[in-house]
């Protein structure tokens, strides 16, 4: 036993020394694509592939005698790499050459660009070119704090996205974000709508996809979450449409609300500060007719948490006014939403006091729908509340035109 382990430790130094930090080594002459080990990228001095092979596992700010020779590449990491024609990541050219991961060593080929002289590997294309995250730029302060899509508590609506890499990025809508957890890929349910845990800072709530645990991580204030409490030990897998709301029940605290997938029902499981108490049954069937369900707050002004759900059929947007513990009858907002890929519950986004609709669009938009010159998918658009249950016409966001790279915006 002892031996073994004395072995296989010599064996590491010996590879250490040789790799180099990791970082270009030259292969034997006569090399070919093959020899590109998987979760390196490779780049050669020909544009067939063949001679004196780079790899490399990490970022290069410079490249030394690599620099501007590099005529074909293969992307072995699970990450893309970049290519700049000026040292430190910068460009003077009219792009960045970017090479999609390729772990199995399929493909070889040019790097988008000539004269590489820079190379960062980086989880996912849109570092290439700039932050992890996209530009959310809240369009005015609220005169007033919302008491959801505000993580950090001041008067700007947050936003919480999820990249495709699993990191979880906070947006205080400022224009920055920063990074508060990883690994959030093994959610396939995110939800969020105020405190609730009661101690007035809102709190993020998700399914774990593995177990069909939910789970409550707590916010911070300030835009982080922290330590998790389990809401549920299993068999949330069954649910669809898994809403935060806000109060529900007329207790002050924040609820859940969820659809049954066997039977459409759609059920309220009320908040208790520490957890979920038994649920109640708020509407008997058909709910598996809606795609979406949306906690925008408050649109009607009679101090009551109403709920958006759109019905996958007609498009419809239907908005259902509540009463405590039950759902009122409910009124039409609008046709046409089956264009939106994504619904937030925003708060006041817009200037005025009502709370109003935020979405971003799937791949059906135009930009005579969104009205600026976005189009297709990834568009983030605001439907300013009109304070009396409907929503006014909608307009693009000019921040970012690429919110569909995204894995959740929330
Ligand atoms: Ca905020
Ligand atoms: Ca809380
Ligand atoms: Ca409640
Ligand atoms: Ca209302």
């Amino acid at each position: 036993m002892r031996k073994t382990m004395r072995r296989g430790l010599a064996s590491l130094l010996g590879l250490a020394t040789l790799g180099a930090l990791g970082v270009a080594t030259a292969a034997p002459a006569q090399a070919e694509p093959s020899d590109c080990p998987k979760g390196y990228f490779c780049a050669w001095t020909t544009a067939h592939a063949t001679g004196t092979m780079l790899k490399t596992t990490k970022s290069m700010a410079t490249l030394g005698t690599w620099d501007n020779k590099i005529q074909s590449v293969s992307n072995r990491t699970n990450q893309y790499a970049c290519g700049y024609d000026e040292p430190n990541y910068t460009t003077s050219y009219w792009s960045v050459g970017t090479r999609e991961p390729d772990p199995g060593g399929t493909e070889w080929g040019g790097f988008g660009l000539s004269s590489v002289s820079s190379i960062k590997i980086v989880p996912t294309e849109r570092e290439c070119t700039g932050p992890a995250y996209p530009s959310w730029s809240a369009v005015s302060e609220g005169s007033t704090r919302s008491s959801f899509a505000n993580l950090d508590g001041n008067l700007l609506a947050d936003l919480l996205v999820r990249d495709r890499a699993g990191r979880l990025w906070f947006l205080p809508g400022s224009g920055g974000g920063k990074l508060i957890g990883s690994g959030w890929n093994a959610m396939n349910a995110l939800t969020r709508h105020g405190d609730f845990s009661g101690d007035g800072k809102e709190d993020v709530i998700a399914r774990e996809a593995s177990t069909g645990k939910l789970w409550l991580y707590k916010g911070s204030g300030t835009g982080y979450v922290g330590s998790r409490v389990l809401l549920g030990s299993g068999g949330w897998n069954s649910m669809n449409q898994l809403t935060a709301f806000g109060d529900l029940t007329g207790d002050g605290r924040s609820d859940l609300l969820a659809v049954e997938k066997s039977t459409g029902k759609l059920w309220l499981y009320p908040g208790t500060g520490s957890g979920l108490g038994a649920r109640k049954l708020l509407g008997s069937g058909g709910w598996n007719a809606m795609n979406a369900l949306v906690a925008p707050g408050d649109l009607n002004g009679d101090g009551k948490a109403d709920l958006l759900a759109r019905e996958a059929s007609t498009g419809k947007l239907w908005r259902y006014p509540t009463k405590p513990g039950a759902l009122g009858s409910r009124l039409l907002v609008g046709s046409g939403w089956n264009v939106m890929k994504t619904f937030v519950g925003i708060g006041n986004v817009e200037y005025g006091d009502p709370n109003d609709l935020l979405t971003i669009t799937g791949s059906g938009a135009s930009t005579s729908l969104t009205g600026n010159s976005c189009a297709g998918a990834g568009c983030m658009m605001v439907y300013p509340g009109k304070g009396t249950g409907g929503l006014n016409p909608g307009y693009g966001l000019d921040g970012d035109y690429n919110w569909d790279d995204m894995n959740a915006v929330f």
